[in-house]
């Protein structure tokens, strides 16, 4: 008899975003991984969302960098290492400690940015390190020091519960921080009386769990938070001796709050008198609120206004710092808080320290026993890419990030990458819109495979932990850094032998000549050994000592980091840009969709995942729709002066009209033309260099397809030449929309490359030329490799249908021809867009359910089980049964 053995459960932290869900991962005897929510775990308490409960769907190793390669030779880590190392310290050699930069990543464990940060900071001698959280926090960042002293989150997440309002601020709660949603939708059914206002210029799916949707006008924000404290002021609702004990600058702040009336308000916003004045009293009325903020906030021009706008307003009223209180800014990536921690900006030193203290450069540098400190900041990302472009950077080390994709200019980035003399890319794979421009590819450890910390949006350190091998000859970052710093001469300050001894040096610097004075202080784990470490359980900073108080909220007590301790009020201009013109009429907004991180490198994996939303689209207004001549489903070109990207037209109204949305996630992997950053310019906000990604002066228009395709194919199509496509994981392979502006060309070839064809395979074709529709079938012995549907209309096949043949087996060649003939899948019931990744079901079939009879959430999840694992899909199933309520009412 086979022996067995049990599963082994591993307690780890999802990778995704800034909740930081604790995941645990077990690994059935047969190697098999699943994975679940830690019932444990204080950020999730066993919750998952959809992108978490898919997690094991992405650790396969299809597509993983195994190897390091020098250009496209696949090379011994000792010859790139060595290279990379040399090139560094040639370059600073001859150039100067400028000349060189790393830009990294939130999605870096704390241990691997520590140690990328002492590296540059303090050995390299230069600040040039700035990381993706430059896009994603740098205004929360810079709007927490202006006003605390400091950047610190007040709060915890158990403020969410415990508050009578909650106004989130451009945050999409139920896509992008889905188990907070799901904490705040428990919270308000045990207690109905909880007020939640949304404020964002579309009615996102976070819209079905608010009393009050304001659809602002883009950037109205810092108009709307002025308003607000000019209306507490004339209402006594400042908290006056609050405001005298605690905080300085008021009196400016209002002045400058003042300065427009509420018709100037009403105009910046694009709300109405009579919504501000009751969004505006039902602030004051309520003593427990808390403000939650995300992109619609940092990522502007005028972001870090925009934060300090909120934090005016909870100054004010002395709402901060205490139980379901305080202006909430939530953090994007898995381990953004830990990246602030120690210093990943490149305005930042280590430990929350400040790089133009010359006190705390001395303190780090003696810290370090390292022989140089940078003296001032380094350039921040937009910056720090343009020298590249012009030559004063010549040699730029990115890791766990894809900046072709995610940087505004993206066109720019990829010519800045083209025309570096040295670039290297640790990666987890071998192919990515950034990593086909490195010189050096260094593979890296993914999770799963490392080891370390994380920080989340609650100031929560967790662990991540590994529970695979490493694959091939991945590394873990930190691990590959200290090689990198040991062959440019540091060996002694990079000689690490775990993760553990990494994060020991961290927890020990936080409390280094601390004494009170910094609020990053974890020196309680200063002396952690390696088998505390193994162990360690989820912890809130600050924890200077082990017996820390258990009360971690910050400014309770009305103290902050300031010289006289005292919170600041910050004056801000409320008034917002116009951008648009004649010629580009529309706003584009960007941004996020439910069941795809970022540039897909690993939700594009999961076939469930990648059903939510198959294709880029760009979300408009019926009556925008109609007045460009566009239809749904139509290909869209969406441009910009010098730029264009195409994608699919969805029509909705919960689009504002004069702004269309575009998602960020598809790159050049997955689409031919839908990268959006392309059409975004480099404009920051001054004080936090963050790029305005949201509010951007485009037009749109139809583009004239003359031939539509769909196909489903069974391996990963080799180059796709048509002006548009689209890829998607489906089961048992890929599907591709496409649409091509002529129609003339060699058909039958494209078909038998897209397939990949094999000499001798089965392959079928069908012309009707009177309706102009071709298709395309190749067999593999009994097994569909490929089918292509061509017509001059978009494509009328079932995808669902389509994509099933791909797991059948066709024994007769009546059944193969059957493939092409006839119209494929009339008469099934398409399942449509698939709302509830985790049972696969589909819109059409919760729209049926509802006509039935199922009108509530619970029945919907009787009928069809949808939304009754991980909820992510609640918001929209509630969407549909209400639709369908409207037309009934009809
Ligand atoms: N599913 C999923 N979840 C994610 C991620 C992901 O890629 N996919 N990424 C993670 C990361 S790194 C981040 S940073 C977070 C981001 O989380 P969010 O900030 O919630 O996400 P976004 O979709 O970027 O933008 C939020 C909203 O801002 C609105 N907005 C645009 N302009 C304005 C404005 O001027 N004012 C206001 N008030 N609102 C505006 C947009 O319409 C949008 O709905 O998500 C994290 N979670
Ligand atoms: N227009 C517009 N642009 C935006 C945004 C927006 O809302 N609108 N949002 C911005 C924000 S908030 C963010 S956070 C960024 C995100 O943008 P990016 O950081 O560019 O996106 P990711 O896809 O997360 O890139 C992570 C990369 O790291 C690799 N990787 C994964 N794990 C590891 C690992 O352990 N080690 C290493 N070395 N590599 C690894 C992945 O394969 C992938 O290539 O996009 C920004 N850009
Ligand atoms: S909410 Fe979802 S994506 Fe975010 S940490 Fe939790 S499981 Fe991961
Ligand atoms: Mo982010």
């Amino acid at each position: 008899m086979a022996e067995v053995t049990d599963a082994r459960v591993v307690n780890t932290t999802c990778p995704y975003c800034g909740v930081g869900c604790g995941v645990k991962a077990e690994i059935a005897p047969d190697g098999n991984v699943s994975v679940r929510g830690d019932g444990e775990h204080p950020a999730n308490f066993g919750r998952l969302c959809s992108k978490g409960s898919a997690l094991n769907e992405t650790i396969d190793l299809e597509g993983r960098l195994l190897h390091p390669h020098i250009g496209a030779r696949r090379a011994s880590w000792n010859d790139a290492l060595d290279l990379v190392a040399s090139t560094f310290s040639r370059t600073i050699a001859e150039h100067g400690p400028e000349s060189v930069a790393f830009y990294v990543s939130g999605q870096l464990l704390t241990e691997d940015y520590y140690v990328a940060n002492k590296l540059m900071k303090g050995f390299i001698g230069s600040a040039n390190i700035d990381t993706n959280s430059r896009l994603c926090m740098a205004s929360s960042v810079a709007g927490h020091r202006r006003a605390f002293g400091a950047d610190i989150v007040p709060g915890t997440y158990a403020d969410l519960e415990l508050a009578d309002l909650i106004v989130l601020v451009g945050s999409n709660l139920a896509w992008c921080h889905p188990v907070l949603y799901q904490r705040i939708a428990a919270a308000k059914e045990k207690r109905p009386e909880m007020r939640v206002v949304l404020v964002d210029p579309r009615r996102t799916m976070t819209a079905d769990l608010a009393d009050f949707h304001l659809p602002i006008r883009a950037d109205g924000d810092g108009a709307l938070f002025a308003g607000l404290l000019g209306w507490l002021a004339d209402h006594e609702a400042v908290d006056r001796d609050y405001v005298a004990a605690h905080t300085t600058g008021f009196g400016a702040a209002l002045a400058a709050a003042r300065s427009v009336c509420l018709d100037e308000i009403a105009e910046q916003t694009g709300l109405q008198a009579d919504e501000l004045t009751s969004f505006y009293a039902l602030f004051a009325g309520a003593s427990k609120v808390v403000t939650v903020y995300s992109q619609g906030v940092n990522q502007s021009s005028t972001g870090t206004d925009k934060v300090n706008a909120i934090i005016n307003c909870h100054l004010a009223t002395g709402r901060i710092g205490r139980p379901g209180m305080g202006p909430f800014s939530v953090t994007g990536q898995p381990n953004a808080m830990g990246g602030r921690e120690v210093g990943g900006l490149a305005n930042m030193l280590a430990a929350h320290m400040e790089i133009e203290n010359p006190d705390h450069r001395d303190r780090v540098q003696r810290f370090w026993r390292s022989p140089f400190i940078a003296d001032r900041p380094g350039l921040k990302a937009v910056d720090l890419f343009r020298a590249v472009a012009d030559g004063r950077i010549k040699a730029l080390w990115i890791m766990a990030t894809n900046p072709v994709d995610s940087l505004p200019e993206a066109a720019s980035i990829e010519a800045a990458l083209k025309a570096c003399p040295f670039v290297v890319v640790s990666d987890v794979l071998t192919q990515t819109d950034t990593i086909r421009h490195a010189h050096v590819r260094l593979p890296a450890a993914a999770w799963g495979e490392k080891d370390g910390t994380v920080t989340n949006s609650e100031r929560r350190i967790s662990r991540q932990r590994a529970f695979l091998p490493l694959p091939g000859e991945a590394r873990p970052d930190w691990r590959i850094i200290c090689d990198v710093a040991q062959r440019m001469g540091f060996a002694n300050a990079f000689s690490y032998a775990s993760p553990a001894e990494i994060f020991r040096e961290h927890a020990a610097l936080s409390a280094f000549e601390n004494g009170g004075t910094r609020a990053f202080d974890i020196g309680a784990l200063a002396g952690i050994d390696l088998a505390h470490f193994d162990g360690m359980g989820p912890f809130q900073w600050p924890l200077p000592d082990a017996d820390a108080p258990a009360e971690t909220r910050f400014f309770g007590d009305g103290q902050f980091f300031t010289p006289d301790r005292k919170a600041r009020f910050v004056a801000i201009s409320a008034i917002a840009d116009t951008r648009t013109s004649r010629d580009f009429p529309l706003i584009l907004n960007t941004g996020r969709v439910r069941d795809h991180w970022h540039t897909m490198t690993r939700t594009g994996k999961s076939a469930r995942l990648s059903q939510h939303l198959a294709e880029p689209f760009v979300e408009i207004h019926p009556e925008d729709a109609a007045r460009y001549g566009i239809v749904d489903a139509d290909i869209v070109r969406v441009s910009t002066m010098g730029h264009a990207i195409l994608v699919r037209a969805l029509l909705s109204t919960r689009q504002a009209r004069g702004s269309v949305f575009v998602p960020i996630h598809w790159t050049d992997q997955f689409a031919a033309r839908a990268r959006v950053d392309i059409l975004v310019p480099g404009l920051t906000d001054p004080h936090s260099g963050q790029p305005a990604s949201k509010h951007v002066p485009v037009r749109v228009a139809r583009f004239e397809a003359a031939l539509y395709g769909f196909a489903v194919v069974n391996e990963h199509p080799p180059m796709i030449e048509a002006d548009y496509w689209a890829l998607a994981k489906c089961r048992a392979g890929w599907r591709v929309e496409f649409a091509f502006a002529k129609a003339d060309r060699d058909w039958p070839l494209f078909a038998a490359s897209l397939f990949g064809c094999a000499a001798g395979a089965d392959f079928l074709a069908y012309n009707d030329a009177t309706a102009g529709q071709q298709r395309f079938a190749c067999f593999d012995g009994q097994r569909l490799a490929g089918a292509l549907f061509l017509a001059p209309q978009p494509v009328a096949v079932s995808r669902d249908w389509a994509v099933e043949q791909l797991s059948a087996e066709f024994a007769s060649q009546r059944a193969r021809v059957a493939v092409i003939a006839g119209r494929p899948g009339r008469g099934l019931a398409e399942r449509g867009a698939t709302v509830c990744s985790c049972f696969g079901v589909g819109a059409n079939q919760i729209a049926v359910a509802a006509k039935a009879g199922c009108v509530t959430v619970e029945a919907i999840g009787q009928t069809l089980q949808a939304g009754t694992n991980c909820g992510s899909c609640r918001a929209e199933i509630k969407g549909i049964i209400n639709a369908y309520r409207l037309q009934a009412a009809e």
